[in-house]
């Protein structure tokens, strides 16, 4: 089963014919952490399409999927996957594009096995690896956003906003009364 999900305004950033950002999860069920990611990207206005593929339950689709966002403009991939975590490292295996790694909370080993499957990967072939769960999924987006910044003037001032929205937020809270 896939997961496609559409941002229902038009991104302002966006490649001529595919998604900036290719976000691919193992599996449907790490959407619920996944829609961080692609929510952040939303925010910024960076086109992206998300995708349930799995390395090892659909291999060949995720193949093509890798080869049709490549020839469609995509900047870089965000993978999810959990337990045996091989998804980032087999799309790192498939394109020269950045690949950023989000582990994913599992219910036995509460994500460590994601992490170390994914952080873990051999000298050649990098995936940058981010948190277990919600927060690495928004900061592999937030990663993605500071990498098309880099030639993108008008994405380089929301991020600086961004940032200075957030440092306003944590210096403008209260902690409650004892
Ligand atoms: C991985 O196995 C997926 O990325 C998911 O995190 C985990 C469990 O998948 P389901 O059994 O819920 O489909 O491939």
């Amino acid at each position: 089963m896939a997961t496609k999900a559409k941002a229902s305004v038009k991104p302002r950033f966006r490649s001529s014919k595919g998604p900036l950002v290719g976000i691919v999860m193992g599996s449907t069920s790490d959407w619920e952490v996944m829609r961080e990611a692609a929510k952040v990207l939303k925010e910024f206005g960076v086109s992206q399409e998300s995708r349930a593929l799995s390395a090892h339950r659909t291999p060949q689709a995720l193949e093509q999927w890798i080869a049709s966002c490549e020839r469609g403009g995509t900047r870089c991939f965000i993978a999810a996957a959990g337990a045996a975590a091989h998804l980032a490292g087999v799309v790192a295996a498939q394109t020269a594009l950045p690949v950023l790694g989000v582990p994913m909370p599992s219910k036995y080993l509460k994500g460590m096995d994601s992490l170390l499957s994914m952080v873990q990967m051999p000298k050649g072939i990098p995936v940058a690896t981010f948190a277990i769960g919600e927060a690495g999924a928004a900061n592999a987006a937030l990663f993605a956003v500071a990498m098309l910044s880099l030639g993108d003037k008008a994405l380089a001032k929301k991020l600086t906003a961004y940032r200075a929205k957030q440092t306003r937020t944590v210096l403008a809270a209260r902690l409650p009364e004892v």
